[in-house]
């Protein structure tokens, strides 16, 4: 079901070499890239008639207006049984408490008497979250998108999702509902490429937006990064990754479950163990097969997720090897189920979020630890974080000098500017002190 590499032979070779011996999932977005750029384009130019053309081709529904009406928006929240409002509720309110506390001040740095640089802390003006629909409804991942936006201070706040004929047309509606607890009102019904498409350019009813957020399937991602460079976006988001770094303390059973929880998202999900326990590499085995077929979604996900080339059962000699390969590998989520575990994790260098010991399951994070469960994937993690209130802010440098103090260093910046060949660069600062600029 699950299959195994056995990295316990030679040494452990380093870097790409032994990247490439781990298993990962083929997420091409570059082909994808291709077929979603007439469809971005269409949205640019016809606007909210394209948007309404592509929802009776990819959702089948026929709509009259793209925006959702705020009634919608309150039917779904009364709609809303107590136990799920409660859970929202909750995982609302501990992400928040996490992300207030990353909000950033601005700090002056006194370079010199008289010359100070300034670090001010800006929000992006408007942003477009995005909440797939299908088979991933999720809306926790509206609140892990929208609690570090709000903390952030964005001004500006829009949400689309995609409409499903099944509730009329409208976006799912424990969407719609956790967008009422989250007091975002701007709601539309537009959904994939094309929503992207219409936060980037704006259309009649949507005005443009500065930056796109939020996971979606390979065309989301695709249009995410035809996008890059004229908005801002989160990541790509390629299917979820567990891995687990456990020596024989850990509890099999455990660790089974929560390589099936992320195993549930998707037939690409990868779910890895890494244990240096041929033992519990035997009893993981087990458990998977008691485990997996009493879940829900055993044949459609789990069964091929656990089965395909990205998930496996990792041996290696020594918790030294282990941490080489997680580090290697760069997992979306790690668990260190290891003994002195908190040790282990401090070690880690690369992963989207680390959770730590027998009592940090990752569907902890996924709904209420209060950390942000939009994570790097597919190795991204080696050179990204997971979204933050930081992700929705803008570092500017304000720059504030004497005229002493720029005296003081003008000489350097003539040295450099004549060096770059760029004498007008230095001409600028002999301006101002009289020096003669040299006629060319
Ligand atoms: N594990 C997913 C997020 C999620 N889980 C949403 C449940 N709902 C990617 O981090
Ligand atoms: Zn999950």
């Amino acid at each position: 079901m699950i299959s195994r590499i056995d990295l316990r032979g030679e040494a452990l070779p380093e870097g790409p070499a032994l990247r490439a011996l781990l298993p990962r999932a083929d997420f091409d977005v570059t082909a994808a890239l291709e077929k979603v750029r007439p469809i971005c384009e269409d949205v640019h130019h016809r606007g909210d008639a394209a948007l309404i053309e592509y929802a009776r081709r990819f959702d089948q529904v026929t709509l009259e207006q793209v925006r959702v009406p705020a009634e919608a928006l309150a039917e779904a929240l009364a709609g809303l049984t107590d136990e799920v409002r409660a859970a929202l509720e909750e995982s609302i309110r501990r992400a928040r408490t996490v992300h207030r506390a990353q909000r950033r001040t601005p700090h002056t740095t006194q370079v010199v008497p008289g010359g100070t640089v300034t670090e001010k802390w800006v929000p992006v003006d408007r942003v477009g979250l995005y909440a797939p629909g299908g088979r991933s409804v999720y809306p926790s991942s509206v609140i892990m998108n929208a609690v570090p936006a709000q903390e952030a201070g964005v001004p500006s706040i829009a949400l689309a999702s995609p409409p499903q004929a099944e509730f009329g047309g409208l976006p799912h509606p424990t969407i719609l509902a956790a967008c009422a607890l989250l007091g975002i009102d701007e709601v539309y019904a537009v959904g994939g490429a094309t929503a992207v498409a219409m936060f980037a350019y704006g259309t009649e009813s949507c005005p443009p937006a500065r930056m796109v957020t939020g996971p979606g399937n390979i065309w989301v991602a695709a249009a995410k990064r035809y996008f890059t460079g004229l908005i801002g976006i989160d990541t790509e988001a390629g299917p979820t990754e567990i891995a687990v770094l456990a020596d024989d303390t850990a509890d099999p059973v455990h660790v089974a479950a929560d390589l099936i929880s992320q195993a549930e998202h998707d037939p690409l999900a990868a779910a890895v163990l890494v244990t240096d326990s041929d033992a519990l590499a035997d009893a993981v085995e087990k458990e998977l097969a008691v485990q997996v077929p009493a879940t829900r979604h055993v044949e459609d996900r789990i069964a091929p997720a656990l089965a395909g080339r990205q998930s496996a059962l990792v041996l290696v000699a020594d918790l030294e090897d282990g941490l080489k390969v997680v580090d290697a590998y760069g997992a979306e989520h790690l668990e260190i189920q290891t003994a002195d575990a908190t040790a282990v994790a401090d070690r880690v260098r690369n992963a989207g979020a680390v959770f730590v010991g027998p009592w940090a399951p990752v569907s902890l994070g996924d709904y209420c630890a209060g950390s942000n469960h939009v994570l790097p994937t597919g190795g991204c993690a080696c050179h990204s974080s997971g979204l933050s209130v930081q992700s929705f802010l803008r570092g500017i440098h304000i720059v504030d000098y004497s005229r002493d103090a720029l005296a003081d260093v003008a000489h350097h910046v003539v040295t450099l500017a004549e060096a770059e060949d760029l004498p007008a660069h230095g001409a600028a600062v002999k301006a101002r002190f009289d020096w003669k600029v040299p006629q060319q």
